[in-house]
């Protein structure tokens, strides 16, 4: 045999007995196999040789191959199972009768139908805006048309901070900023603004079982040339069907004052219960107010540096958590904060 494949199965051999974890011995692998290994370096050098001795020569280099590769697996038996070993050790009273637990965990039910919602507006176009739960006044308030001492205030009970930001009230507190951010994209290349921004909201607010202190909403806009209130209700019809995946699903505008719309509505959808035949949930009138919306209102688009006079918009913002409550058919709105696992676990998908 020839004297450089002897040497280096001793040289294997002797490196194998000293080795004691997994991660040396890949090492080891790659010296003797990789690229530039010394394995590989042998089977390079063949083609230097004459035909006869590149024979003989190129079985014992393919010997040496399986030899290394055979060593080498071996060896990785052994360590892992000593290193299992070793885990096991470590662990006291390690009791293998214990019965497995096989339940997962699973998205919570305002998570899942957030996600629903964006897919299916993402699908018309929108992109999903995430903005932040610490909001100024103005971007709360004024940039919504809704000065100090303004009346509306007294809408929505505000936590305010010591440094005079705030939790933020209603995901409509994000419109400046997306007008903002889009309007450029929008005047000069004409390219509307459609984004939808769902969010936590707080409020100081006596809880009952639909109303918490904290609760999800998603905000929707859509701004450019002619955008009417046809648009409006063609992409709340439309995002409504899916969620419920009833695609004759009614919906209806009835008046509603919001300081940052004009006109201003109050969305309301066929009761989903009863069919809009009448019952509890509906309080017998067939229907379910469920987001409020309208167009925006001029100052505000003038605020977000907007012609009001070049461009139209409208605005939503869906109550996220009674949608969930009217979906999945939750009669008291704390369950979904509870952190029940009882309650939450008919929601998990494929159990
Ligand atoms: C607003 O918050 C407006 N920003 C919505 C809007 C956006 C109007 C854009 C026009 C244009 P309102 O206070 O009604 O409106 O809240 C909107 C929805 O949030 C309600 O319909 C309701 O579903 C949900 N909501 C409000 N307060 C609570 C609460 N305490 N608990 C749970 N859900 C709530």
């Amino acid at each position: 045999m020839n004297q450089s494949i002897i040497s280096l199965r001793e040289k294997l051999d002797a490196t194998l007995n000293t080795v004691s974890t997994i991660s040396e011995l890949e090492n080891i692998k790659v010296e003797y196999l990789g690229k530039k290994g010394s394995v590989t370096a042998l089977l390079k050098n063949m083609g230097s040789l004459s035909p006869e001795e590149r024979k003989s020569f190129g079985s014992e280099v393919n010997a040496l191959k399986n030899y290394v590769e055979q060593a080498i697996s071996e060896k990785t038996a052994i360590l892992q199972a000593l290193e299992l070993q070793k885990e096991l050790d470590a662990v006291e009273d390690f009791d293998v009768s214990v019965p497995p637990v096989l339940e997962h965990g699973s998205y919570h039910p305002i998570t899942l139908v957030q996600r629903k919602c964006e897919e299916v507006f993402r699908t018309m176009g929108f992109v999903v805006e995430d903005y932040s739960e610490i909001v100024t006044d103005y971007e709360c308030f004024e940039s919504l048309n809704i000065p100090p001492f303004h009346p509306a205030r007294d809408m929505q009970d505000t936590y305010y901070l010591d440094n005079g930001q705030l939790l933020k009230t209603q995901t409509s507190a994000a419109q400046n900023a997306i007008y903002k951010k889009y309007r450029d994209a929008l005047i000069n290349e004409g390219k509307p603004i459609k984004a939808v921004f769902p969010g936590r909201c707080f409020r100081n607010e006596a809880t009952d079982a639909c109303h918490e202190n904290t609760f999800f909403q998603m905000e929707g806009v859509m701004v450019g040339k002619d955008i009417s209130i046809a648009n409006l209700i063609y992409s709340m019809k439309t995002m409504l069907s899916e969620v419920f995946e009833n695609y004759d699903l009614k919906v209806r505008l009835r008046p509603g004052f919001f300081p940052f719309v004009e006109p201003g509505f109050e969305l309301d959808i066929s009761c989903q219960i009863c069919g809009g035949e009448g019952c509890p949930s509906c309080k017998h009138s067939g229907w379910l107010e469920l987001c409020p919306c309208g167009m925006i209102h001029p100052n505000v688009l003038k605020e977000g540096g907007i012609d009001p006079d070049e461009y139209t918009g409208f605005a939503f913002g869906l109550g996220l958590t009674r949608l969930v409550m009217m979906k999945y058919g939750v009669k008291d709105i704390r369950d979904l904060n509870s952190g029940s696992l009882t309650a939450m676990s008919q929601f998990i998908e494929d159990k």
